[in-house]
């Protein structure tokens, strides 16, 4: 323990606390624009310095030491802090009216509570442009302040290394490799580097736009889908606490805006694990191509395309659940409800920045039609609802359309790390023993260890070994023992970003500040599993509409036709 003083109040901390935790702890906020917990820590921005001694110290990497006195609120203090913000928006493209993170800016928020008015430094202006070229991030280098956080979450969580610090001195800016286009790079489009930036320097590609078009083309069926892991988080964007499952407001609200049809993603997650289920059992009988990975997370399919390209027949031939709604609502409901596929907009709306990218994948299309047309994020829906002046607190809850539109619990949980291989236990298990099982709650793959291990005993007597990873720096870690040898697996899932979709990068922004103090992951993953329980079916085999689209449509799991609409191979 070690003994301090901030502002005059007497506190013992642990050893290791910076001041700025120590000083939080006791409710005196210091800001910060750079400091993101376990992401960046790097004290570039220099908002947080506070007084010791003489001397103005960063209090986000200042070590709490033994009798150390320390002013968060003095003059010179409140007066360089100001000159901090000053320097970095006179360098700042400020057009924060019309710019895509007005209200939840950090800069904004920090230049207000510092009662920055006017700007006394008036210098030249980096001149950068704004990169396009991904199918999912947009790069606006003239918003951007410098302070890494991006580059944490790239480096040191993803294990990407898409961007990084380039130049010295005033030419420094963020940038990929050779400033190449981002597009043309290695980044997997996870979109982690924009849930951790404080400024409007990295947002989403905006395909509002199109889907309005398509909305008011009469000519057009727009059909939209919503995945698991929206209707936990949509309502932060109305002031919903963290956790709070908005689904049938969310049902409503698309329905007002004017979607012909309303589906669920849980529905083709059931689907998803009809037929990975299958591909895992089948996989371990014949010993081929095991570990059984996953591939519903496109950012993991585009690591493993750059990184271990000779492991790609590892991954489940399955489309992504969003993949396999499109091409079942361009064919067999097409064909129920005779409507041209032709005329079909298919709409995703997804937490996720790589679902945009993964729908213009021409490895997800049929006869020359994209199975989804346009991904819409969290944000991106928010956003539309609002524009619509859709009075989201009031509406009253609906429900999905069928036969596309009811998912069970197993589908529910996908969008939490551990989901997706609960789900396949819930139906493997039971097929396997040829009986009901009362078991449905497998809590060993649940929570949120990086990396989770499990050695399973199934039914018919064969032991298998399971590993649920979050984060792609954890799976790096993986796919190298198990290239080594060092680790075998029968079944692997894998999920991009840390905590699952919940926490994809077309979620809800939340701040710093929030961060620290809440844990996102963890909330929203709660109510993820509320969802469950509340639901009427919990195993996806248990579906009765999945039984009906196999027994009307697909015939068989794995059969003739799901291998032409269901399933598809990455050869990179
Ligand atoms: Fe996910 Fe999905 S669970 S990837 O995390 O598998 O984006 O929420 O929609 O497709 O279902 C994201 C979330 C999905 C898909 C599903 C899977
Ligand atoms: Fe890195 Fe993901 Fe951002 Fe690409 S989208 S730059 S991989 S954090
Ligand atoms: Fe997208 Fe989910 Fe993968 Fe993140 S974990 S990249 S949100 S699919």
């Amino acid at each position: 323990k070690v003994k301090l003083t901030i502002d005059g109040i007497e506190m013992e901390v642990d050893k290791g606390t910076t001041v700025l935790e120590a000083a939080r702890d006791v409710g005196i906020e210091i800001p910060t624009l750079c400091h993101l917990k376990g992401v960046c820590e790097s004290s570039s921005c220099r908002v947080c310095v506070v007084e010791v001694g003489p001397r103005l110290i960063a209090s986000c990497t200042l070590k709490a030491e033994p009798n150390m006195k320390i002013q968060t609120n003095t003059k010179k203090v409140r007066d360089a802090r100001r000159t901090v913000v000053e320097l970095l928006l006179s360098d700042h493209n400020r057009e924060c009216t019309t710019c895509n993170r007005s209200e939840s800016c950090e800069l904004q928020s920090v230049s207000k509570d510092l009662n920055v008015r006017t700007i006394r430094f008036q210098g030249a202006k980096s001149k950068t442009g704004i990169d396009h070229s991904s199918a999912s991030i947009v790069r606006d280098s003239e918003k951007c302040i410098l302070c890494g956080r991006c580059i944490g979450a790239c480096s040191n969580i993803q294990t990407v290394h898409a961007i990084g610090f380039a130049h010295r001195g005033f030419e420094t800016k963020v940038t990929t490799a050779y400033d190449r286009p981002i597009g043309e790079t290695s980044c997997v489009n996870c979109g982690q580097c924009i849930s951790a930036c404080p400024v409007g320097a990295l947002t989403e590609r905006d395909n509002t736009h199109d889907v309005w078009k398509a909305l008011s083309d009469p000519t057009k069926y727009v059909v939209v889908q919503a995945a698991p892991a929206i209707r936990v988080a949509l309502g932060e964007e109305f002031g919903y606490p963290m956790g709070t499952r908005v689904t049938g407001k969310m049902v409503a609200a698309l329905r007002k805006l004017g979607f012909d049809k309303v589906f669920d993603t849980n529905f083709a997650a059931d689907l998803t694990i009809m037929e990975e289920g299958t591909e895992l059992i089948s996989r371990l009988t014949s010993g081929e191509n095991l570990p059984l990975m996953t591939s519903c997370c496109p950012g993991w399919v585009k690591f493993m395309e750059h990184n271990f390209p000779d492991m790609l027949d590892n991954l489940s031939t399955c489309k992504s659940p969003h993949q396999m709604e499109g091409a079942m609502i361009k064919s067999y409901f097409a064909q129920k409800e005779g409507v041209d596929p032709k005329s079909i907009v298919n709409v995703s709306i997804m937490p996720c920045t790589a679902k945009k990218f993964e729908g213009e994948r021409e490895e997800l299309s049929n006869e020359g039609l994209q199975d989804v047309d346009y991904v819409l994020t969290t944000r991106e829906l928010a956003q539309m609802i609002k524009e619509a002046g859709i009075d989201f607190r009031n509406l009253t809850g609906d429900t999905f359309d069928n036969p596309l539109g009811l998912g069970s619990g197993a589908g529910a949980i996908f969008g939490a790390t551990g989901g997706v291989a609960e789900a396949a236990l819930r139906t493997v298990y039971e097929v396997l023993a040829g009986k009901d099982l009362d078991a449905i709650e497998y809590s060993a793959v649940r929570g949120l260890d990086g990396i989770k291990e499990n050695e399973l005993e199934l039914p018919n007597g064969k032991k298998i070994k399971t590993a649920v990873i979050h984060g792609l720096g954890n799976a790096r870690q993986v796919m190298e023992l198990i290239q080594s040898g060092e680790k075998h697996y029968d079944f692997i899932e894998v999920m991009a970003c840390p905590g699952g979709c919940v926490t994809g990068g077309g979620q809800p922004i939340v701040n710093a500040k929030t961060q620290t103090a809440v844990n996102v992951k963890q909330e929203r993953a709660k109510a993820i599993y509320e969802e469950d329980q509340s639901l009427q079916f919990r195993k996806s085999h248990k579906n009765p509409y999945i039984q009906m689209l196999y027994s009307e449509f697909l015939g068989k799991p794995n059969g003739h036709l799901a291998h032409e609409l269901l399933h598809t191979h990455y050869v990179k």
